[in-house]
């Protein structure tokens, strides 16, 4: 079945040059990039994206990370691939959650490592399912961002709006 799954190369990975070797690793899975942008990371994302986390003793250090602070630096790429089986696929290149345990030939086995806080710097995030990934693409992405309608969606009026625009 045709699905889409969101990916995040966190910001070990950009700060560590990894962005080719990654993509060229999920190149493997023959799905197709839907969409694709790098992202300044701020806390309310961060607090949105991992909320089911919260209540994880890891929890503040992972938002430290997600949000750029452990490494200096607030980027991340994030992704949506589609196509037959993306989750499944995708999770597969990427590796178990925990580094040490993962695959010594997946991303996260290759690249992750476990940081002295106790926290998984592991490179990627990917989602783990059809409605977290639903969820993780609407967050991360509006509907013009990505070239496939993957969800419904609606009109509304933003005449009150302002945008930045080039000068
Ligand atoms: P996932 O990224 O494999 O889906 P989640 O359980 O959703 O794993 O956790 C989100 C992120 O939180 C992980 O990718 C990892 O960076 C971190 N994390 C998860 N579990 C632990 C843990 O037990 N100790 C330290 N960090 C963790
Ligand atoms: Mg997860």
């Amino acid at each position: 079945m045709n699905e889409a799954t969101l990916v995040i190369i966190k910001p070990d990975g950009l700060k560590k040059s990894l962005t080719g070797n990654i993509l060229t690793r999920l190149s493997e899975t023959k799905l197709k990039i839907i969409g694709s942008k790098i992202v300044k990371v701020g806390e309310e994302l961060a607090h949105k994206h991992y909320h089911h986390l919260k209540n994880q003793a890891f929890y503040p250090e992972l938002i430290k990370y997600i949000t750029g602070r452990l490494h200096g630096d607030n980027r991340v790429m994030v992704l949506v691939y589609w196509g037959t089986g993306a989750i499944s696929k995708v999770r597969m290149i990427a590796g178990a959650t925990n580094p040490e345990e993962a695959d010594p030939v997946s991303i996260r086995g290759a690249y992750g490592r476990i940081l002295t806080t106790g926290l998984y710097e592991n490179v990627v995030h990917a989602s783990s399912d059809v409605e977290e990934a639903s969820r993780e693409i609407r967050l991360w992405f509006e509907p013009e961002e990505i070239v496939y309608e993957l969800y419904p969606t609606k009109e509304v009026k933003a005449e009150q709006k302002t945008k930045r625009v080039w000068e």
